[in-house]
């Protein structure tokens, strides 16, 4: 899952490259069972620094999880420590509060932290706690995830309502996919899993709607080229039964997948929120 043990500090730190804006790189750590690291002791800062390093981002800063929340200036980690409980260095001319607007802290490599715009793009850090990181027989340590016998695959139904594509995020931060049906059997086996989520116990404005991986890749032009995350066709998965009087297409808006509470196939909002089923193939890493 790209986390390296970091003994000094007893935690798993991964270091994302791809740059994101704040908001974004703390949903991505959530996403992954961690949160937005910070240089809140001298071994994680070193380990931080030694991983920018042999990344050559050396020269690059990236974002911590420190922000000013509540007040301007007043910049405390996600775990609640303030900075002035840490002993960090600020960069040249800083904090300056740039514009007004900078309330969320970088570092660089040389371990120096500098106030920046939360919407700036930076790599960042994720970290975990050492304890949950038993491997279960769906090859995670999220025991979320069940094995499958009659397809082989684990899935794990998210509750917690996310759009379309921060779904599919989601997924694959848990080194799984958004579930992809391969017969006949796989729907039954989504509607079971879906049955046991009850209509009146999810807190989401369509609970009747379980988005999966498939949608319109064609959605600009709408003309319903409907494929898996994988870019195969309905038909090559194995599995293209459309619940009645589906796809509809409601609103002109319904461009990504899901499956109904009968486990045939329904065209949903991409930006509309609700729950999801992963899948996590056991060869799928
Ligand atoms: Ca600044
Ligand atoms: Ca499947
Ligand atoms: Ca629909």
């Amino acid at each position: 899952m790209g986390y390296e043990y970091v003994p000094e500090a007893d935690i798993w730190l991964r270091l994302h490259i791809v740059p994101a804006d704040w908001q974004e790189a703390r949903l991505r750590c959530h996403l992954e069972g961690g949160v937005l690291a910070s240089p809140s002791n001298s071994a994680l800062t070193k380990a931080m620094i030694d991983m920018m390093s042999s990344k050559e981002l050396i020269m690059k800063k990236i974002f911590t999880g420190i922000q000013a929340v509540v007040a301007k200036g007043h910049f405390m980690t996600i775990d609640g420590i303030p900075l002035s409980n840490l002993s960090l260095r600020w960069a040249d001319n800083e904090p300056n509060n740039a514009n007004n607007n900078e309330d969320c802290l970088t570092m660089n490599g040389e371990s120096e932290v500098a106030d920046a715009n939360c919407a700036d793009v930076c790599p960042f850090f994720c970290a975990k706690k050492s304890s949950k990181m038993t491997v279960n027989k769906c090859g995670t340590t999220d025991d979320e995830y069940h094995l499958e016998p009659r397809t082989g695959s684990c899935y794990k139904f998210h509750q917690l309502p996310r759009t379309w594509h921060q779904a599919a995020g989601a997924c694959f931060s848990e080194g799984a996919h958004l579930a992809i049906i391969n017969s006949p059997e796989e729907s039954q086996v989504l509607k079971e899993l879906f049955a046991k989520y009850p209509q009146n116990t999810l807190r989401v404005k369509y609970p009747h709607v379980a988005m999966i991986g498939f949608w319109d890749w064609n959605e600009h032009a709408r003309n319903g080229e409907w494929l898996t995350i994988f870019g195969e066709t309905l038909a090559a998965a194995g599995f293209s039964t459309w619940s009645a009087n589906e796809p509809n297409n409601a609103f002109g808006i319904e461009f990504c997948g899901s499956i109904v509470r009968d486990g045939l196939l329904n065209d949903f909002e991409c930006n509309t929120s609700a729950v999801f089923i992963c899948e996590r193939e056991r060869a799928y890493k």
